[in-house]
């Protein structure tokens, strides 16, 4: 054993016999329970970030307890290789997405493996290869033979420079990313899933799931179910009778409508616009700008009255129509009635147009005015109707009921539920993803693949330029036969949203190589036990996964429908920040690793300095590690410095799993110092511990009892913070018994051996590489087998029983301390121990005792 702990040394021989012993592969065994521990797979960025490294310690950490502990464990990882950013990067250096994303993959395979992460890598999946997207290309066309799949018209962003269609997030101000050409609105043909179809199923079976809940009811709001009226205003035109649909969740409000205003795209706009430019004029301008919900709720609201009235169906008075900029064409009917005094949209929209404001929902005891919105303005639960003819005095829920009553008789309207979730539009314009399986011929129209035919392959060799979709230009790819008719026929050129692929690739892992989509293997390991990943998914991935479990559960594919039982949603990795800026008022972001930092004496940093020039750098506070703030810290160069250990117990003892973890030089510092004593330890008392002498329970000195009490108590502390996932409490435990143990002088060989022994397998779980070797070194694997497979240590509850007492020691009558003996130490223990008191050697002058008077259970008196 080397005096040194050399961490790459360590590391790299414990991989190298993991490798060699294939040591983290996972069958199907039935003689122990099965948990299958999963992290969201990553985007083949390039490298791994803190992020990562975070998200994967836990989910190694689990492991490697749960193993312990008798379970049948799996860990997968894959790569979620499809997606923009590759094609970005071909863009910029001119090569394929194919090529990059292969590269970033093992690369940053290689990191995975230098964290020593008991990962099972038989079962790696890429969603890029033709084997796993094969698989999306199948269910997609099953859901279409079912209509779970269906073809309509949807929006789109076009930039007209350069001839493409962006994504939302390449629409900055309503302009495209790379051309700075203003953005138009386009109507295509695009794919649609219906996971509407599942809204209620998948609103209610959140219930079940053991998922933090805060990501419930995000899911909860995003499906939005909510129950409303939907009633029309009747209008003539043209010489017909018609109906303006509007749907409202606050039909109490009804008589307090001053104005109806309906979508730039809705058909009576369309109507109305006709040879009137200055409508025409507004609607083109609506067509503008992004075509996230996101935008609609905090723009700049804005309309146009049209000069058209309607009638309001239970008062008889005419009501006039407006465009408006914030009523969304896909939500409800594409049109609203406006009530500006209850609802906040409406109220900014009158207080602009001058449009009246009339108050129909009174609160007691506050009083209404036009001046500025108010919260409780739009509370349904506090108020009473007033205002409002026979409806006053009713509440909400009344009120909704006579008026839905009154607009039925009258054959307008009825009550309705709405969902706010829509369906899922599935097709981009985009290369690096799968092909969506359809072809296109001119005589049979849209023609599915045939099974046989699949996959269709995706070209690995093209190089977009940023104008178009490479695929609409490949000869070889786009040209092929009508499988119906024979005759020349063309490929869709569209791919399928990549949250396709990693909407079901948990299923396909146990299952990886198998020419099904799933098999039994996949019944064995699904549902996840625990998934693990950034709230970042807390809706969309989340919600997506549901719902293909749901449909694959309804096409006896599989026999869950629900994916993940647990959900553990990791806090974000912050650091400090640090920048300039310049005359024009632009900030440079300097890394952490390039600036000085000087502290307070509470440790609180009160300036820093660029190591490049000596001069001063403004702390911009800490902040989430990004590349915008460059305050990123690199795993890697953490691990060729400190090894992978020191990085796992510091992401792990800095702070709880679900919480923010503030990056610290200085605590990374503290773990590599522990690791160093806990070798350190080892190496001094190897001879000791190598002695596999049998542990006599009866024959403890006092002080042995003192060292197993402390290590079984830790222990069992441990124990239950493994189980809720509380990891850093965990590494403070076994601080605590490396205290316990440099502090025990003396201690029985087997005393010494037991209690070590368990000190090493509680760290294991976070350190895996250095207390595999100190294990085997130091004779524990001979006696138990490999520390990946020891059994976990046992809590002895009778070493906890012999609780602490604490007796007043006098010396001649007064007192000098207190001196702490177990609760049913003998005499001459006690004796000794008071003794050996450093209170006597002060007050007892050199002398020895005469006598020592001992009142049990309260007082030891030393004589001399
Ligand atoms: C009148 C009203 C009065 C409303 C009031 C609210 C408060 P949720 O609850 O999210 O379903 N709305 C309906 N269709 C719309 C559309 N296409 N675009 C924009 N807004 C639309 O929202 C339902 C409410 O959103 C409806 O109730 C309607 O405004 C508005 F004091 O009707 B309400
Ligand atoms: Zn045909």
């Amino acid at each position: 054993m080397h005096e040194k702990y050399v961490p790459s040394d360590v590391e790299s021989t414990a991989q190298g016999e993991w490798r060699a012993n294939d040591a983290y592969r996972s069958t199907e065994r039935t003689d122990r329970p099965k948990f299958y521990c999963v992290s969201m797979l990553p985007y083949p960025s390039g490298k791994l970030h803190m992020g990562h490294v975070r998200n994967y310690t836990i989910n190694d950490v689990m492991y490697r307890y749960l193993r312990m502990n008798g379970y049948n464990v799996l860990m997968p990882m894959g790569w979620d290789a499809f997606g923009m950013p590759a094609e970005n990067a071909a863009m910029a250096n001119g090569v394929p997405p194919a090529k990059w994303t292969y590269d970033n993959i093992a690369y940053m395979k290689g990191q995975m493996q230098s964290m020593g992460l008991a990962i099972d890598w038989s079962r790696e999946v890429a969603t890029c290869k033709p084997d796993y997207y094969k698989w999306n290309q199948w269910l997609f066309l099953k859901m279409l033979e079912k209509g779970v799949v269906y073809k309509k018209t949807g929006t789109v962003n076009w930039d007209p420079v350069d001839q493409t269609v962006l994504a939302n997030e390449q629409v900055i101000d309503g302009r495209g990313w790379r051309s700075g050409a203003l953005v138009e609105k386009r109507e295509i043909p695009m794919y649609y899933m219906r996971i509407t179809q599942y809204a209620d199923e998948l609103l209610n079976d959140l219930e079940g799931l053991g998922w933090p809940e805060r990501v419930k009811v995000m899911q909860q709001n995003w499906i939005g179910k909510s129950y409303g009226v939907n009633f029309g205003f009747p209008y003539e035109i043209d010489g017909e009778q018609k109906l303006l649909r509007v749907f409202t969740t606050r039909a109490d409000t009804i008589m307090g409508v001053t104005f109806c205003a309906i979508a730039a795209e809705h058909p009576l706009a369309t109507r109305l616009a006709e040879g009137r430019p200055e409508l025409q004029a507004f609607i083109d301008e609506c067509k503008h700008g992004g075509v996230a919900e996101a935008d609609m709720a905090t723009m700049e609201k804005k309309g146009v009255a049209t000069g058209f009235f309607v009638t309001h169906p239970l008062t008889g008075q005419q009501v006039e129509v407006w465009i408006g900029n914030y009523v969304l064409m896909s939500y409800g009917e594409g049109a609203v009635m406006g009530v500006p005094a209850h609802d906040e949209r409406d109220f900014a929209f009158a207080k602009k147009y001058g449009l009246p404001i009339k108050q129909v929902v009174d609160v007691p005891g506050k009083t209404y005015s036009t001046d500025a919105w108010q919260e409780w303005y739009g509370d349904k639960e506090a108020g009473v109707c007033v205002a409002s003819g026979k409806y006053d005095g009713l509440k909400h829920e009344d009120a909704v009921k006579a008026i839905a009553a009154d607009l039925k008789a009258l054959g307008v309207g009825d009550r309705q539920v709405t969902w706010r979730l829509r369906d899922w539009g599935i097709s981009r314009q985009r290369y690096w993803g799968t092909p969506i399986p359809i072809i296109h011929c001119p005589s049979c129209g849209d023609v599915p693949v045939p099974e046989q035919d699949l996959p269709v392959v995706l070209p690995e060799d093209l190089v977009p330029d940023g104008t178009g979709n490479p695929l609409a230009k490949s000869e070889a790819f786009l040209n092929c036969t009508c499988p119906k008719c024979g005759a020349a026929a063309k490929r869709e050129t569209d791919t399928m949203d990549t949250f396709v692929d990693s909407s079901w690739y948990f299923s396909r892992y146990p299952a990886s190589d198998a020419t099904t989509m799933v098999d039994e293997r996949t019944d064995y390991w699904m549902p996840m036990d625990q998934y693990i990943g950034g709230i970042e998914h807390a809706i969309l991935h989340l919600l997506y996964s549901r719902f293909w479990a749901k449909v694959m559960r309804d096409m006896g594919l599989v026999k869950f429908g629900e994916p993940a039982k647990n959900l553990l949603t990791q806090g974000m990795v912050l650091n400090e920040t640090y920048y300039r800026e310049n005359d024009a008022g632009k900030k440079t972001w300097y890394n952490p690793a390039e600036v000085a930092v000087t502290h307070d004496d509470k440790g609180r940093p009160v300036g820093a300095t660029l190591n490049a020039d000596g001069k001063p750098v403004v702390l911009g506070g800490v902040e989430k590690m990004s590349k915008s703030k460059n305050n990123g810290v690199d795993p890697q160069v953490l691990i060729d410095q400190y090894g992978a250990d020191t990085a796992r117990l510091f992401t792990m003892f800095a702070a709880p799993p679900e919480q923010q973890l503030e990056w610290s030089g200085a605590g990374v510092e503290g773990a590599s110092r522990f690791l160093r004593r806990v070798w350190g330890f080892g190496y001094a008392n190897a001879d000791v511990l190598r002695a596999q002498t049998a542990l006599d329970a009866a024959q403890l000195a006092e002080t042995d009892k003192v060292l197993r009490r402390e290590i079984h108590g830790v222990l069992k502390q441990a124990d239950f913070d493994y189980q809720r996932l509380q990891y850093n409490t965990v590494v403070s435990a076994a601080m605590k018994m490396l205290n316990a143990l440099e502090g025990a002088k003396g201690a029985q060989p087997a005393v010494l051996r037991e209690t070590f022994g368990i000190l090493l397998r509680v760290l294991y779980p976070v350190v895996p590489h250095v207390t595999y070797r100190l294990w085997q070194e130091l004779g524990y694997a001979d006696e138990f087998g490999t520390l990946l497979d020891a059994p976990w240590p046992k809590v002895d509850e009778k070493a906890l029983e012999q609780a602490e007492i604490e007796l007043v020691l006098q010396v001649n009558g007064k007192v000098r301390g207190a001196l702490t003996v177990g609760k049913d130490a003998a005499r001459e223990a006690i004796e000794q121990a008071a003794l050996a008191h450093e209170m006597f050697a002060k007050f007892g002058e050199g002398k020895p005792a005469k006598k020592v008077v001992i009142v049990p259970g309260r007082l030891v008196n030393i004589v001399v």
